[in-house]
């Protein structure tokens, strides 16, 4: 069979602020469960993530914040690549669509893009009203200006989109406009950009996101639909251009164009290319070498993000992949951008900490879990862990502190973590350390080993649909199961009367530990490395294919070594 391959990406996180539990759930952990999976089963992959620096948000916060935006970006890029260093989530490449060994042929290949946009005629020139703040003397940003919503008539709507239903707007729409700079009520003048004709590229879309109904979450799937609803008035032209001085300058001849620069949902969705590229170059294969990611049929895309960037990856920038296309093929002929096969988006995550009601989180009031700060006292496993068995796959769930501790010490520990103590502790005790023999097996071993077999399929299936959490759960089953066969096989009792019954039950609980090894890998890497030390195995053991490969009689095993930790909720910050 052909390697398979695919480009995985996970939302370009804003570099202007740092990385909390939310943002983890939501995009970059279910990305790199899927990635190591994907890898276990010897498809080639590229993960690719970066900074999105462009834009208002970062502007904002380096004025706020009296730095250059040069200056705090450069700052939580590092931060943010740290943050995910030490959960182990591992990228290809981690770029940044402004910092320095990236920016050149981040604004060429979005140069490119808008040109070839512009050459296929999708982008319309109008002169159009936007909201000037005459106290800043400056055009507003559409993230700069709140206001009531038209649709849901909630006030908690910025220029580009209400937070609370989701749809994108045009700040001119708002009711009531103010402007988050000067708190002064900005007037409409007038000013120039390109607009993307979504409109002319509506029908293709339509028909593209019908065919991934039996596929792609529902949620992901409706919205997008949603968008396109004729009652709705269909998809309108979108500006894709922005007056602002900071981003990719608009790459056109013409005077209209001078001090502009590309709207950061424009260039952002590029950078998945464009570090893609530099990423070949770093590997001396030349960054042209990005089209056999992006450019080949062969080669699967998955986008995975937070839910309030939906709009964005399963409508506006597939909506610029096409524009880019000679032909009309709706996926992408060979040798053009192909649109994504999976966009794959979790809800968000709300925090509940001890005593109080489930909030957001929010930076603002202080109610979050802020990664930098959790991992100076916890390792990456419980909270990968965590937030996979609690993930907010279809609904939006609480980091709940009480919960944490409590799965930590009930599933984690007492379930996995116990499993292999007591089996490792057991065969140094009483088999020096070296598998006992397998002898005869009875039905109640080979039921135990076909659990394995089982378990290792049904992973498999659930993870290949990126349901992780379904996955997760299926991996603890199993651990369970190992404890109830443990118990049921007594090896504690067996030992003063029948060592080979004890020997027996000892291997197929060692087969178990081998199996359990592959398939945690992909969720808990760091505890997977303990086990493959504890088993004396390799790398070769994540390995999906070998996942039952039996551990011969007689091989000499590593030290028992704890994997988990009791959590005390005493130890918990942030109360
Ligand atoms: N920077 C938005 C966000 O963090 C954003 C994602 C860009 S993905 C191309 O919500
Ligand atoms: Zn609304």
């Amino acid at each position: 069979m052909a390697t398979r391959r695919f480009l995985i990406t996970a939302g370009l996180p804003y570099s202007n602020g740092r990385l909390h539990v939310g943002h983890i759930a939501g995009a970059y952990l279910p990305a790199d469960i899927y990635v190591r999976y994907l890898r276990a089963t010897g498809a080639e992959v590229c993960y690719v993530c970066g900074s999105d620096d462009n834009g208002v948000a970062a502007v904002k916060t380096a004025r706020e914040q009296g730095r250059s935006v040069e200056e705090l970006t450069a700052f939580f890029n590092a931060s943010q690549r740290a943050s995910f260093c030490g959960l182990g989530i591992e990228f290809d490449i981690f770029g940044g669509t402004h910092q320095p060994e990236f920016v050149e042929l981040h604004e060429k290949i979005s140069r490119e893009f808008f040109l070839t946009i512009h050459a296929k005629d999708y982008f319309t020139k109008r002169t159009t009203k936007q909201l000037y703040d005459t106290e800043a003397e400056q055009f507003l940003p559409d993230r700069f200006v709140k206001g009531t919503c038209p649709h849901c008539k909630s006030a908690n709507a910025f220029g580009d989109q209400c937070e609370d239903c989701g749809k994108s707007l045009d700040a001119l729409e708002l009711i009531d406009p103010i402007s988050t700079m000067s708190d002064s009520r900005p007037e409409p003048r007038e000013t120039i950009h390109w607009y993307l004709r979504l409109d002319q590229l509506q029908d293709r879309l339509r028909t593209w996101l019908e065919s991934k109904r039996d596929t792609w979450r529902s949620t992901v799937v409706n919205f997008a639909l949603g968008q396109m609803a004729p009652d709705e008035g269909g998809l309108r032209e979108r500006a894709m251009t922005r007056d602002l001085d900071w981003g990719v300058p608009v790459p056109l001849d013409d005077p209209d164009a001078a001090g502009k620069v590309l709207y950061v949902w424009f260039d952002a969705p590029i950078g998945y290319i464009s570090f893609t590229a530099k990423l070949c170059a770093d590997r001396g294969e030349g960054w042209e070498a990005y089209e056999r990611w992006w450019k080949s049929p062969d080669c699967k895309i998955v986008n995975f993000i937070g839910e309030d960037n939906t709009i964005f990856h399963a409508v506006t920038f597939p909506a610029m992949l096409l524009a880019t296309h000679d032909s009309d093929s709706i996926q992408g002929a060979p040798g053009e951008f192909q649109l994504p096969a999976n966009v794959v988006a979790n809800s968000f995550l709300n925090i509940k900490f001890p005593g109080k009601e489930e909030e957001k989180i929010s930076k603002s009031r202080g109610t979050a879990v802020w990664i930098e700060d959790y991992l100076e006292t916890f390792e990456a496993d419980p909270l990968r862990y965590y937030l996979t068995a609690n993930a907010p796959e279809s609904q939006r769930v609480a980091f709940d502190f009480d919960d944490f501790v409590t799965r930590n010490n009930t599933e984690l520990l007492n379930a996995l973590g116990n499993f292999f103590n007591r089996t490792m502790t057991f065969v140094h005790k009483y088999f020096d350390g070296k598998v006992p023999p397998s002898g005869t097996r009875e039905p109640v071993d080979t039921e135990q080993l076909d659990r394995c077999k089982a378990a290792v399929a049904a992973v498999g299936d659930e993870l290949e649909r990126c349901r992780f959490k379904a996955a997760l759960a299926k991996v603890m089953q199993l651990a369970r199961d190992a404890n109830g066969y443990f118990d049921a096989t007594a090896p504690f009792r067996s030992r003063k009367t029948d060592m080979e019954a004890c020997g027996r039950a000892i291997n197929v609980c060692l087969q178990t530990a081998r199996t359990l090894t592959t398939l945690m890998a992909p969720f808990l890497p760091v505890s997977a490395r303990k086990c493959i030390t504890m088993l004396r195995l390799d790398d070769s053991a994540l390995a999906w294919s070998g996942a039952t490969d039996p551990l011969a009689d007689g091989t000499a095993l590593g030290e028992p070594q704890l994997l988990f930790k009791k959590l005390d909720p005493k130890e918990l910050f942030g109360e």
